[in-house]
C-alpha cells in the first residue's frame, strides 16, 4: 500500500512550474492501484515568509481550489489545509529535538530565502525542512511527489525518519520516496533561465499564474527571455541556451509529447514563430483549470465541505501516529 502525501503553499497563485513539475503528477499518481493520496495546503509554511492575514483563509482556499481544478478528485483523494491538524506541529518539535543545526543551515532554500540577513531570519524559516519533515512521517507516507528543488528537503526528511528509528531502536518511520518524475520537473523562469520559476519572485513576468488570462499568458509568453538563433534540430544544440531549452520543455510538457518531438515541430523557425503557438497551447491547457478554479470559488462553502471531509481522513491518519511517537519517547500517558 502507497501512501501519497504532498502539498503546495498559499504564498500566492500557483504557476506554471507547480502544476507541470508537482501538481499534474499527483492527479495520475490517484489512479495507482493501492494507493492513498493525502494532499495538504500549507498554510503553516506560507507565515514563515512575509504574508498578508487578512488573504490568508481565501489565500488558502484558492490553493484547494487550483488542486481541484487541475484533476484531484476529493473522492479519491484527502483534500485539507495543514493548519488544521495540530499534530504535524506536534510532531515538528518531537523531530527538532533530532535535527542538526548543521545540517539545516545548508539548506540552500533557507539559503536563498534569508538572502544576506540570515541572523535576523525567523526561527520558522530556518525550521521549515523539519516541520516538512513533520508534515510527511505524521502521515508514514511512503511517496512524496514534488519539484526538484525540494529534493534536498526529502533527503532531510529521511534522515529524521532514520534518526528516529536508530535513537528509540525501532523500525517505526518508513524512508519516504520522493516521487520527482515528468516532463518537467524544474521550470525555469521566463525572464531568466538560470533562476527558478517562483511563487515570491519580485516580477509577476517571469511566471505564468494558473489564474491568468489568454491575453496576459500571450503577453508573457511574448516578452519571455530568448535568444537570436533559430531552433536547432537536435536537443544536444540547445545546450548553453538554457531560455530556449525551457520553452521547449514546457511546450513538450503540456502538449504530452518530448522534448525532441517539441523541437522537431519547429526545427529552424524563429521564436517570433515558436511563440504565439506555445501561447495558443498554454491557454488550451491552461483556460479550463482558471474557468474550473473560478466556479469553485464562486462557492467557498463547497470548498470547505471537501476540506472538513479531508481534514477527518488525515486527522484519523496522523492521531494514532503521534500517539505512538509519544508512546516509543517515553511520555506519560
Ligand atoms: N519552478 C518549479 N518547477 C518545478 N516544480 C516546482 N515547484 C515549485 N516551483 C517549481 C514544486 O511545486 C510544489 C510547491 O511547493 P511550495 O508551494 O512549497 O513552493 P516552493 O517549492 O517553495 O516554490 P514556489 O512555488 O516558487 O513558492 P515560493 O516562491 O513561495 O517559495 C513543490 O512540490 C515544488 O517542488
Amino acid at each position: 500500500m502507497k501512501r501519497i502525501f504532498s502539498g503546495m503553499q498559499p504564498t500566492s497563485q500557483l504557476h506554471l512550474g507547480n502544476y507541470l513539475g508537482a501538481l499534474k503528477n499527483w492527479v495520475s499518481l490517484q489512479d495507482e492501484p493501492d494507493s492513498e493520496c493525502l494532499y495538504c495546503v500549507m498554510d503553516l509554511h506560507a507565515v514563515t515568509a512575509e504574508y498578508d492575514s487578512a488573504r490568508l483563509s481565501d489565500a488558502t482556499r484558492e490553493i484547494a481550489a487550483a488542486y481541484i481544478a487541475a484533476g484531484i478528485d476529493p473522492n479519491k483523494s484527502s483534500v485539507f489545509v495543514q493548519s488544521a491538524i495540530p499534530e504535524h506541529s506536534q510532531l515538528m518539535w518531537l523531530l527538532a529535538t533530532m535535527a542538526q543545526m548543521g545540517k539545516l543551515e545548508r539548506m540552500t532554500q533557507f539559503k536563498d530565502k534569508a538572502g544576506k540577513n540570515q541572523e535576523r531570519a525567523g526561527l520558522g524559516l530556518f525550521a521549515y525542512p523539519v516541520l516538512m519533515a513533520a508534515d510527511i512521517l505524521i502521515y508514514k507516507a511512503s511517496h512524496v511527489p514534488v519539484g526538484e528543488d525540494q529534493k534536498q528537503h526529502l533527503e532531510l526528511a529521511r534522515d529524521l525518519a532514520a534518526t528516529f528509528n536508530t535513537r528509540y531502536g525501532v523500525d517505526f518511520f518508513p524512508q519516504p520516496q520522493p516521487v520527482i518524475t515528468g516532463p518537467a520537473p524544474r521550470v525555469m523562469s521566463l525572464r531568466d533561465g538560470s533562476q527558478k520559476m517562483s511563487k515570491s519572485a519580485d516580477s509577476d513576468m517571469t511566471r505564468i499564474n494558473l489564474t491568468d488570462d489568454a491575453d496576459l499568458i500571450a503577453k508573457k509568453i511574448k516578452k519571455a527571455k530568448t535568444d537570436a538563433d533559430p531552433l536547432p534540430e537536435t536537443l544536444g544544440e540547445l545546450k548553453g541556451r538554457p531560455e530556449a531549452l525551457n520553452l521547449i520543455t514546457l511546450y513538450a510538457a503540456l502538449a504530452e509529447i518530448s522534448k525532441q518531438e517539441a523541437l522537431t515541430l519547429f526545427i529552424g523557425k524563429q521564436f517570433g514563430q515558436f511563440k504565439p503557438a506555445f501561447a495558443d497551447l498554454a491557454v488550451e491547457k491552461l483556460s479550463p483549470i482558471t474557468m474550473r478554479m473560478n466556479e469553485l470559488m464562486d462557492d467557498p462553502a463547497q470548498i470547505d465541505v471537501i476540506l472538513a471531509k479531508g481534514t477527518e481522513k488525515a486527522r484519523s491518519i496522523a492521531a494514532p501516529i503521534l500517539s505512538d511517537v509519544q508512546k516509543i519517547m517515553g511520555f506519560h500517558r
